[in-house]
């Protein structure tokens, strides 16, 4: 946990964009003395930060290599509650597998468990994700909402929103969100999310909410069997883009979408969230465990339980599906 004054530091780094900030600067921002400045600046050089100093101009912090680092994801974040506790790891078997820990030993709500690599990344239904070295962004997020179990697959759908809109803008780039947990770049998968519970029957404890995004990987760092179904913002934009930047800009959005849905409930998410996804008012068969509906997706509840009506008017709920698209291949 940081302390407010390195926060407000690393905030005076932010702003200032890669430019000089004079001892003189940060002191008057800081309400401290050079000298407390110069101790603050030791500090966070021995956490890993590469600070310049230059005579007459002041310190600047150095943006380093493409990394997911705490430091990196701290510079520049812009967050009251998520991010606020991070945990990088260079290479794990799965983030979710650390959150899960962390939140039964108490951490705080907002922890965040990013790392470079997963080794034995899930989907749902313990499907394997595919989470190669330094190319992805594979997190999981610890929220603590006091709130009964059956709330946790609106979960899915506000971190669906929050991705959809920091890949827009970073990328510009319109994505699309296929219910209830896949987001989708012209038809093709860049990023999954699954939500996991630990609670009681009438109450939740934690909600880990897992994202891993395909950010720089090029087609053949995929493996064949995921060649014609994933996509990443590389491909897409034909450019390599900043993991680090990205989480900032997820976690600012979870944030601010998370106080929102604390305070006004599902209704306005739902209809942010419907006017990203593709499937409403479409053909579809949804796949369950039990069997497959076919039928129109007309929309989904308060809960963000899809809703099909079948080709005899009847109107199923349905909870967890793979989706597919009748009329695309997706
Ligand atoms: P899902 O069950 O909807 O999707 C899993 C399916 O997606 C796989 O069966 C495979 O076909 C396909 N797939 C696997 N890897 C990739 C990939 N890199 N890109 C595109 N498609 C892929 C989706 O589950 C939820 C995934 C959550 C992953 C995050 S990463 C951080 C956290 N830790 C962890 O272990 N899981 C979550």
């Amino acid at each position: 946990m940081q302390s407010p004054t390195r926060k407000r530091l690393l905030e005076a780094f932010t702003n200032a964009n890669g430019e000089f900030l004079s001892g003189q600067a940060l002191a008057d921002i800081l309400g401290c003395s050079r000298t407390a400045i110069w101790k603050h600046i030791e500090e966070l050089r021995k956490e890993g930060f590469e600070l310049e100093a230059v005579r007459k101009k002041g310190y600047r912090i150095v943006s380093t290599k493409d990394r997911v680092t705490e430091n990196e994801i701290r510079l520049g974040l812009n967050t009251e509650i998520i991010g606020n506790v991070i945990h990088y790891l260079d290479s794990t078997d799965s983030t979710q597998k650390i959150a899960h820990r962390l939140s039964q030993d108490g951490c705080p709500e907002g922890t965040v468990v990013v790392a470079e690599e997963q080794t034995n990344g899930r989907g749902r239904l313990t499907r394997p994700w595919h989470s190669p070295k330094h190319t992805g962004i594979w997190m999981s997020i610890v929220l603590r909402p006091k709130l009964p179990p059956q709330k946790a697959p609106q979960f899915t759908l506000i971190a669906a929103i929050a991705v959809v809109q920091a890949m827009i803008e970073l990328v510009n780039i319109e994505p699309e969100i296929k219910w209830p947990n896949d987001i989708l770049i012209n038809g093709k998968k860049v990023t999954g999310i699954l939500t996991e519970l630990q609670a009681d029957a009438d109450k939740i404890h934690s909600i880990i909410i897992g994202i891993g995004i395909n950010v720089n990987q090029s087609i053949t760092d995929f493996p064949d069997e995921l060649h014609s179904i994933a996509t990443s913002l590389a491909i897409a934009s034909e450019k390599k883009q900043s993991r680090a930047t990205l989480i900032q800009l997820i976690l600012a959005k979870l944030e601010k979408y998370y106080l929102l849905y604390l305070e006004q409930g599902f209704a306005p998410l739902k209809i942010l969230w419907e006017s990203y996804a593709i499937s409403i008012g479409k053909e579809i068969i949804a796949r369950t465990v039990t069997g497959s509906i076919a039928g129109k997706a007309i929309g989904i509840s308060d809960e963000g339980v899809l809703k099909i009506q079948d080709s005899d008017g009847v109107i199923h709920d349905i909870y967890s599906a793979d989706i597919e698209m009748k009329d695309k291949n997706l």
